[in-house]
């Protein structure tokens, strides 16, 4: 993944089996554009895809996160054109379709669409000073892409309608507070630090049980209790069946490190 063939992301590996993807579209505090989603959708995929990336952090600039979907290009948009171009659902569906762990580092403005876009990742690091809502409302709409949902999920029904209906930010240090956020830190530099520090963590576990530890998790955001937990039983017994289970039982009693095999 070290080319980079877009205009508005970027992507590199700065640790092993980690994939960074940046969002890089300054001028607009990197509005999420059908261009920036499209491109972000491709990165993404392309980094699913990559048998040696193994984990995946998403972030922008220090300055913005995003600043949300792209304003000047919805305005004009008509109700049958977004329904029957099926606008935004492709992203929206992002994080059903990369299976790798993805944390958000956000810094900055994470408004609208951004914020979404932070709370489709699997874990979201923060500044303490990053500057988060869905102020929608605002212009006269609301969340499009999961922020009802996945606002409500994280912090409450009474918190996310009070959020949703005033548009009113909240910080990163709020976020931290609310478990909107894993993690709040001082600085960027930390924040960039964390996140990858945390993707290489757990790049280095087995590519298996990292998949299927996703996937329970968020089948608990999906199922009710009972079906939850007989789910994850199911997986959990499915382990049995990978070498790499052996491999980090067997190491435990002989007293050694793993060596996984991600098989
Ligand atoms: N869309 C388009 N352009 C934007 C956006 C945006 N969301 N945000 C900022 N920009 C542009 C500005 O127009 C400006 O461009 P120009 O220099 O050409 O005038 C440039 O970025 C810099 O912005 P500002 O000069 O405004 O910078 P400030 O530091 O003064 O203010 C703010 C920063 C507070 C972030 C301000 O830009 C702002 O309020 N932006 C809009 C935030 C917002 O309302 N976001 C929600 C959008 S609605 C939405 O996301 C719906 C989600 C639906 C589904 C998601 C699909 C992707």
């Amino acid at each position: 993944p070290a080319e980079n063939k877009y205009e508005f992301i970027q992507v590199s590996e700065p640790r092993q089996a980690v994939g960074l993807v940046t969002i890089n579209r300054p001028k607009a505090l990197n509005a999420l554009s059908t261009q920036v989603i499209n491109e972000l959708n491709a990165a993404l995929l392309s980094l699913q895809q990559a048998p040696e990336i193994r984990s995946i952090v998403l972030t922008g600039s220090e300055r913005a996160f995003a600043a949300g979907a792209d304003i000047k290009e919805m305005a004009p948009l008509t109700f049958s054109k977004a329904y029957l171009d099926f606008f935004i659902e492709s992203w929206s569906n992002l994080t059903f379709t990369i299976k790798k762990p993805i944390i958000a580092a956000v810094s900055g403005h994470a408004l609208g669409g951004g914020c979404e876009l932070a709370l489709m990742a699997d874990i979201i690091y923060c500044t303490k000073k990053a500057n988060f809502a869905q102020p929608e409302i605002t212009l006269g709409t609301i969340p499009g892409a999961g922020g009802s949902q996945r606002l409500t999920r994280a912090v409450g029904k009474s918190k996310a309608m009070e959020l949703i209906l005033t548009g009113n930010n909240f910080s990163g240090e709020e976020a931290e507070r609310w478990g909107v956020a894993a993690k709040a830190f001082d600085s960027y530099d930390e924040l960039m630090e964390g996140a990858l520090k945390t993707a290489e963590k757990i790049a280095k576990h087995s590519k298996v049980a990292v998949q299927a530890a996703k996937e329970v998790v968020n089948k608990s955001q999906e199922l009710g209790l009972r079906d939850g937990v007989d789910y994850e039983r199911r997986v959990f017994h499915a382990l049995f069946g990978s070498q790499d289970q052996k491999i980090g039982m067997k190491a435990f009693a002989d007293k050694k490190s793993p060596e996984w095999v991600h098989e």
